[in-house]
């Protein structure tokens, strides 16, 4: 009698143990996710969701469908809600101070993941897991320059206004193209990282400036794919007759570029989950972390695509 009810104490002690300091560690976490207009986006989706549930989380997914307004407004309810921490994933670079700062007195830590914003006050997140955008417009710019040997015409197809992404890969592009006295870029236009709107901006480029055009240049893939279709609809061949590079590296552009239709994509990984959860850690447990969690890029050429494509995860 005595041991059963020891036996059974012991018992009920160490699954109150167990329970509640697992439940200590069982995080919710808020994303707060700009929409779904690229490949790259969906598998950065799905990689935070599949993350989180790795970890036992639990996440409070919102889709802002492109709207800065829906992405404050998803934060104030997280916030309301209660949560350990904040995934946001900024659609522009300016405009959050408020609900930042809103965030910090609720004491909730906000991890920024792929994109960046502009904030005097750097104490209103916790960090950023994000490529380095002016690094890869470089990089795009010095394969461009080298493969057309420093002249030709350039149209540009941008990422959504106001979006780092856009905003960097623009200027580190320029950065280069302007050491080249020959080569320049003849149009630029947004085209709102979506294959549908890169399509249409490219068939007006067309109209405007038919084979005078040597190369596009995409601030992503999607876009480089909607352009490819414009240019074949056209009457001219991609990869040959105009030459793109886009950024990313996302399945569609390794499949286009065994189809010799793309020529390089610059990568930008959208696997984040796990290095955002890392951070998420180290700020519910008070520690510190650097300031921008650089990922490192590197770029593709469409005459290794076939011996890579198979080992794509995105
Ligand atoms: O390159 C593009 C997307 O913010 C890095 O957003 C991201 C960009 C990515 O929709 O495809």
């Amino acid at each position: 009698m005595f041991r059963t009810s020891l036996i059974y104490k012991l018992f009920i002690v160490s699954f109150f143990y167990i329970f509640t300091s697992f439940s200590a560690f069982a995080l919710t976490v808020g994303f707060a996710q700009i929409g779904a207009e690229s490949s790259w986006r969906t598998a950065e989706t799905e990689s935070i969701k599949a993350e989180a549930k790795k970890r036992g989380y639990t996440l409070k997914f919102s889709d802002a469908q492109q709207k800065q307004e829906n992405q404050i407004k998803a934060i104030r309810s997280f916030i309301a809600q209660g949560v350990d921490a904040i995934i946001l994933a900024p659609v522009v670079e300016t405009g959050w101070e408020r609900v930042l700062r809103e965030a910090k007195r609720a004491n909730i830590p906000v991890i920024l993941v792929d994109r960046g914003i502009s904030v005097d006050d750097d104490s209103l997140y916790f960090t950023k897991v994000a490529s380095d955008f002016i690094f890869e417009g470089r990089l795009a710019g010095s394969w461009l320059a080298q493969s057309l040997h420093g002249q030709g015409a350039v149209v540009e197809l941008q990422g959504s206004t106001g979006a780092s992404a856009a905003i960097d890969r623009q200027k580190g592009f320029k950065e280069i193209v302007d050491l080249f006295p020959k080569l320049s870029i003849i149009a630029s236009q947004n085209g709102e990282f979506t294959r549908t709107k890169g399509k249409e901006v490219m068939e007006a480029f067309l109209k405007a400036h038919g084979e005078k055009i040597d190369a596009v240049y995409a601030h992503n893939d999607d876009m480089a794919l909607g352009a490819i279709q414009a240019i074949k609809d056209y009457g001219l061949v991609p990869g040959e007759d105009i030459k793109l590079i886009s950024i990313d590296a996302v399945k569609g552009a390794f499949e286009a570029m065994v189809d010799g239709d793309l020529n390089a994509t610059v990568e930008c990984n959208p696997l984040l989950g796990p290095l955002a959860f890392d951070q998420i850690e180290l700020a519910v447990a008070g520690k510190t972390a650097p300031k921008w969690v650089v990922q490192n890029d590197l770029i593709h050429y469409r005459e290794n695509a076939k011996e890579t494509i198979g080992s794509r995860k995105y």
